[in-house]
């Protein structure tokens, strides 16, 4: 299996609130660095640097005016004599909102985020492109034939919508794939979202629309980020009612009820019968992750590779989080592994 990477991601090192302080985010350079040297410990195949593309081809899934807000901000927001990290701090909500775009660049943050939990730095604009052109490089990688591929992305993309940032995403790098698989001839791509957190970013895009079946396993998002969505009930809408599936599960789930939602998700990943899947592959779902409240195992992820495995799909897999960095390397080579290994 061929790895596509980036080293412009370690441009981007953002910022979160923890407990009242700005810390550097969980979402480290680490991270990416780990998994590379994992994957070619592993000798899981050839490992090559991402193509870069157009500006324009990121708007297969965002709008113009979100795009060009990605590319700016930092601009807008330095000239103003700014020197720290960006990050919004008041939001359109549910009943007092519009379309419109503010001209100040404060409102422009919030008018684009969904939380504040995706900084704005010097260098995001460049590791988000980069992320992107690595999704986008791979998909083109299965899109000619390859069986697999693995898109090392960083930063993630799950969370980020059709005009929004939130929860360490900017470009939603699996959209963009899956997009591109049917811009290059494909009738029906099924995106299996296996990252702890619900891909809120990655629904939204996708859920009224039948020609993207989007299978997400995650922390219940009744007590769980990204929160307000992600729930059992939540099917699609209008023509893509039926192919948006929800798997919701508690805190503390180990393999036991884990492998039963996959074996679930898989399922009905099969009667879709698509021509290509992207797996949204975070591995935030580990017993040791900082941040979330699952219990897999790392040589569970070699089972999980081998579920994948038997959809015998082109397939391509699409980092997204994990934030244990000392385990990341093994616990993302080993899905891979157990897929390469059928
Ligand atoms: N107190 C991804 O895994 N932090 N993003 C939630 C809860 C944001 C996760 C904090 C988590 C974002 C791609
Ligand atoms: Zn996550």
């Amino acid at each position: 299996m061929l790895t596509i990477y980036s080293d412009l991601h370690f441009s981007h090192r953002g910022t979160e609130w923890v407990n009242g302080e700005r810390h550097p985010s969980v979402e480290s350079p680490a991270r990416a660095t780990h998994v590379l040297s994992a994957v070619r410990a592993a000798a899981l195949g050839d490992c090559r640097v991402a193509e870069p593309y157009p500006i324009t081809d990121y708007m297969s899934v965002h709008s113009e005016r979100y795009v060009r807000f990605l590319e700016s901000v930092w601009r807008v927001w330095s000239d103003a004599g700014q020197t720290h990290h960006a990050l919004p701090l008041v939001w359109p909500t549910r009943t007092i909102t519009n379309d419109r775009e503010p001209e100040h660049v404060e409102g422009k943050l919030g008018f684009y985020a969904g939380d504040a939990f995706a900084a704005i730095t010097a260098g995001t604009w460049e590791a988000a492109r980069a992320s992107a052109d690595v999704a986008l490089s791979a998909m083109q990688v299965v899109a000619r034939g390859a069986s697999s591929a693995f898109a090392l992305c960083r930063p993630p993309g799950h969370h980020a919508a059709r005009e929004t940032m939130g929860g360490y995403c900017y470009l939603n790098n699996a959209a963009l794939a899956a997009q591109g698989f049917l811009d290059r001839g494909a009738s029906r791509v099924a995106i299996l979202d296996i990252d702890y957190h619900h891909g809120n970013g990655t629904q939204s895009i996708f859920e009224a629309r039948d020609d993207v079946l989007f299978v997400s396993l995650h922390g219940d998002t009744h007590r769980t980020y990204p929160y307000f969505c992600g729930h059992a009930d939540e099917r699609g809408t209008g023509e893509g009612l039926g192919y948006t599936m929800n798997l919701p599960l508690p805190h503390g789930t180990g393999w036991h009820g884990y492998r039963d939602a996959l074996v679930h998700a898989c399922d009905r990943i099969a009667e879709y019968s698509p021509d290509a899947i992207v797996i949204s592959l975070g591995v935030d779902t580990f017993k040791d992750d900082p941040i979330s409240r699952f219990a897999i195992e790392s040589d569970e992820y070699l089972q999980i590779g081998h579920q994948i495995a038997k959809l015998a799909r082109p397939t391509l897999f699409v980092m997204e989080g994990g934030y244990c960095v000392d385990d990341i390397g093994i616990n993302v080579s080993n899905t891979l592994i157990g897929f390469k290994n059928g």
